[in-house]
C-alpha cells in the first residue's frame, strides 16, 4: 500500500489510486467536474480537462489535478491552500466566461454540476467576459436535445457514447474556441446512428444534453375535453421518481405516483407492467417454438428500442434473431386503442396514450412508423421520469405527503415478473418463470432465477427446466452487447435466449431517470427495490395475471395467434 497525507491526515491506499481516491477515503471533498466514475460498470473517465480538482503537492512546482495524479509514497497534499483555491476560482471563472448564464430556464437548472460548483465556491462576480458561441440547438430527434453553447468540453458524453456504448456518435469536433463534442460534421443527431439511450444525457454535467421535452403536449391533452387521456408507467419509474422529491433512493413510490397522476388529471392510470406480462406471453411462446424447431436461436429480447436500433445499424445480419414481440410500451398502446377502446366505448382517435418512461429512446420508439395504424399511433406522447416529476412539482403536489393510490383496471393489473423488467436480467427471468411452468405443465414453486440478477454487464447461466437445459445470457450496456454478439458471430457462444438492454444496469439507469451523477449506489438501491417489489406481489408469474388471462379469453385468442401477431408483433428494418 501507499501511504500519504492529505491536509495533515495520514491515509493508506492501493497502488494506482489517485489523490482524489485517497481524499475520498478520508471524506475530504475535492471539487470535480469533468471526472465521471461509475464503479460497478468499471467506468473511470479522467480526462483532467477541466482542472477544477487542482491541489497543492509539497515539493512540486505546479498544482496537480487530483483526479488523475497517482498517490505516491510520502506525498503531502493540501487541498485548500490559498493558491489552490485561487486557481480553482480562476478556472471556474474562465469556464463561465463563455457559458450562457440562462440557468433559470436551463433544462438542467438545479441539476447542473457547474451551477452547483459556482454555488459551492461562492462565486458571485466574474472577472472574465469572453466571446459567446452561437450554435443552433439540435432538436432534430424526438428524444435528445443538444445545446452546444453550453458544452464545456469535459468529454463525459464521449466516454458514455464511445467507451461504454461503443456507438461512437459523439467526439471532439473543431479546434480552440470552436471545439465541441458533437457528431462528425456537426450532423443533427437524427441523421446519425445514435440510439437515443440517453447515457450521454446522464453523463453531461451541464445543460448541453437534455431530453426533448413533451410536458406541454401532455398538459394540452389533459386540458382537452374531447380526449380521454390514459397513462402508463414503466417498471423502473416507481423506484426512482421518489428521488426527485427527496425520498431516499430505493423507495418504491408506486402508490404515491398513481395518486399524483390522478391529481394531474389523467382519466385512467394504467401500468406498463400489465403489458410487460403480455410481452412475456408472446415472447415465451416464440422462445418455446424456436427451441422446438431449433431455428433462429438464440432469441434476443426486443423490448429496448435503443438496443434494437443498435442491432439494426451495427449487426444487420443478425436481424432475424430478436423476438418479433413489440415492447411492453407499444403493446400497451395497441391494446389500449383496440381492446380498451372497445370496452370503454371510446373511439381510438379520442384516446391519448401517454407513457412515463425511464428512457429517452422510448420517445423515438413511439414515433417509429410501424407503431401506428391508419395514422393513429399506439403511443401518442412519451415523457421521462424527470418530466413527470417536473409536472408534479409544477402542479404544486406534495409528492412525499401523498396517500397510496391503486391503478385502474384492467390494464393496471400486473405481477412480480413484470416489475423486474426494470432491472437488467428481469425480462429473461420473467420469461423463464413462464417457460418453466409451461414446459413442466405445473405451477412451479422455484421461481427465483438469481443467476441472471445483479448489475454485472454480462451474465451467463445454465438453467434446468424439467430436464431441458437452457443456456442463457444477459447483457446491459451496448459495449457489452457488442462483445457478446461478436462471440455469437464467431461461433464461440451457444445460447438459446439472450436479454439485452442498452443502458448499463437496464432501465433503472435509463437516460430519463433522475440524475445520479455517477453515484452507482443509487442504482444498486433502485435494483434492490425492484426485487423487493417483486417479492411482495401476490402473483409473480406473467401467465397467472388474471387480467392477461381475460384479455386472451375475450379478445386475443391464444398467445401467438394470428390476431395477437397483427396487434402485438413487428418486423425490423435491415
Ligand atoms: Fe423498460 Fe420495458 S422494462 S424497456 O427497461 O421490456 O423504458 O422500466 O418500460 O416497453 O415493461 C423502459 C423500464 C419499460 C418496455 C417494460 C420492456
Ligand atoms: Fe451516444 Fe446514446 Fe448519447 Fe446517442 S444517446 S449520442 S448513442 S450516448
Amino acid at each position: 500500500n501507499i501511504n500519504l497525507k492529505i491536509n495533515g491526515q495520514p491515509v493508506s491506499v492501493a497502488p494506482g489510486s489517485t489523490i482524489l481516491e485517497a481524499a475520498e477515503k478520508l471524506e475530504i471533498k475535492i471539487p470535480t467536474l469533468c471526472h465521471f466514475k461509475m464503479d460497478c460498470f468499471h467506468v473511470d473517465h479522467r480526462s483532467a480537462s477541466c482542472r477544477i480538482c487542482v491541489v497543492e503537492v509539497k515539493g512540486r512546482p505546479n498544482l496537480a489535478p487530483a483526479c488523475s495524479t497517482p498517490a505516491a509514497e510520502g506525498m503531502e497534499v493540501h487541498t485548500n491552500t490559498l493558491r489552490a483555491i485561487n486557481a480553482r476560482r480562476t478556472i471556474l471563472d474562465l469556464l463561465l466566461s463563455d457559458h450562457p448564464k440562462d440557468c433559470l430556464i436551463c433544462p438542467k437548472n438545479l441539476n447542473c454540476q457547474l451551477q452547483a460548483l459556482a454555488q459551492e465556491m461562492g462565486l458571485h462576480h466574474l472577472l472574465y467576459k469572453g466571446e459567446q458561441s452561437t450554435y443552433n440547438k439540435d432538436l432534430s430527434s424526438q428524444a435528445i436535445a443538444r445545446d452546444l453553447d453550453k458544452c464545456i468540453m469535459c468529454r463525459r458524453c464521449e466516454t458514455a457514447c464511445n467507451a461504454i456504448q461503443t456507438v461512437g456518435v459523439l467526439s471532439g469536433v473543431g479546434r480552440g474556441f470552436n471545439a465541441v463534442v458533437a457528431p462528425a460534421g456537426l450532423k443533427p443527431l437524427a441523421e446519425t446512428e445514435c440510439v437515443f439511450c440517453g447515457q450521454c444525457v446522464q453523463a453531461c454535467p451541464v445543460g448541453a444534453l437534455s431530453e426533448i421535452d413533451y410536458k406541454y403536449p401532455v398538459w394540452r391533452a389533459l386540458n382537452d375535453p374531447a380526449k380521454t387521456v390514459v397513462v402508463q408507467t414503466a417498471p423502473a419509474v416507481r423506484v426512482a421518481i421518489g428521488e426527485a422529491f427527496g425520498l431516499p433512493p430505493g423507495s418504491v413510490s408506486t402508490g404515491k405516483m398513481v395518486t399524483a397522476l390522478r391529481m394531474l388529471g389523467f382519466d385512467r392510470v394504467f401500468d406498463t407492467d400489465f403489458a410487460a406480462d403480455l410481452t412475456i406471453m408472446e415472447e415465451t411462446t416464440e422462445l418455446i417454438e424456436r427451441i422446438k424447431s431449433g431455428r433462429n436461436l438464440p432469441i434476443l429480447t426486443s423490448c429496448c428500442p435503443g438496443w434494437v436500433k443498435f442491432l439494426e445499424h451495427q449487426f444487420p445480419e443478425l436481424i432475424y434473431m430478436p423476438s418479433t414481440a413489440k415492447s411492453p410500451q407499444q403493446m400497451f398502446g395497441a391494446i389500449t386503442k383496440t381492446y380498451f377502446a372497445q370496452k370503454a366505448g371510446i373511439a381510438p382517435e379520442n384516446l391519448t396514450v401517454v407513457s412515463v418512461m425511464p428512457c429517452l429512446s422510448k420517445k423515438y420508439e413511439a414515433a417509429r412508423e410501424e407503431f401506428s395504424r391508419d395514422g393513429i399511433r399506439d403511443v401518442d406522447i412519451v415523457i421521462s421520469t424527470r418530466e413527470l416529476a417536473d409536472m408534479i412539482r409544477e402542479a404544486g403536489i406534495q409528492f412525499d405527503q401523498l396517500e397510496e393510490g391503486e391503478y385502474d383496471s384492467p390494464l393496471g393489473e400486473s405481477t412480480g415478473a413484470a416489475v423486474i423488467f426494470g432491472a437488467t436480467g428481469g425480462v429473461l427471468e420473467a420469461a423463464l418463470r413462464t417457460a418453466a411452468d409451461w414446459i413442466a405443465g405445473e405451477d412451479l414453486q422455484e421461481i427465483d432465477f438469481t443467476g441472471v440478477r445483479g448489475l454485472d454487464g454480462i451474465k451467463e447461466a445454465a438453467v434446468n427446466i424439467n430436464g431441458l437445459e437452457l443456456h442463457v445470457a444477459v447483457c446491459s450496456g451496448l459495449g457489452n452487447a457488442r462483445k457478446l454478439l461478436e462471440k455469437i458471430q464467431k461461433g464461440e457462444a451457444d445460447y438459446q435466449a439472450i436479454e439485452i438492454m442498452a443502458c448499463p444496469g437496464g432501465c433503472l439507469n435509463g437516460g430519463g431517470q433522475p440524475y445520479h451523477h455517477g453515484d452507482t449506489t443509487i442504482l444498486q438501491k433502485r435494483l434492490e427495490a425492484l426485487y423487493r417489489d417483486d417479492k411482495s406481489q401476490p402473483v409473480r408469474k406473467s401467465h397467472r395475471n388474471p387480467s392477461i388471462q381475460r384479455l386472451y379469453a375475450e379478445f386475443l385468442g391464444e398467445p401467438g395467434s394470428h390476431f395477437a401477431h397483427q396487434l402485438l408483433h413487428t418486423a425490423y428494418v435491415d
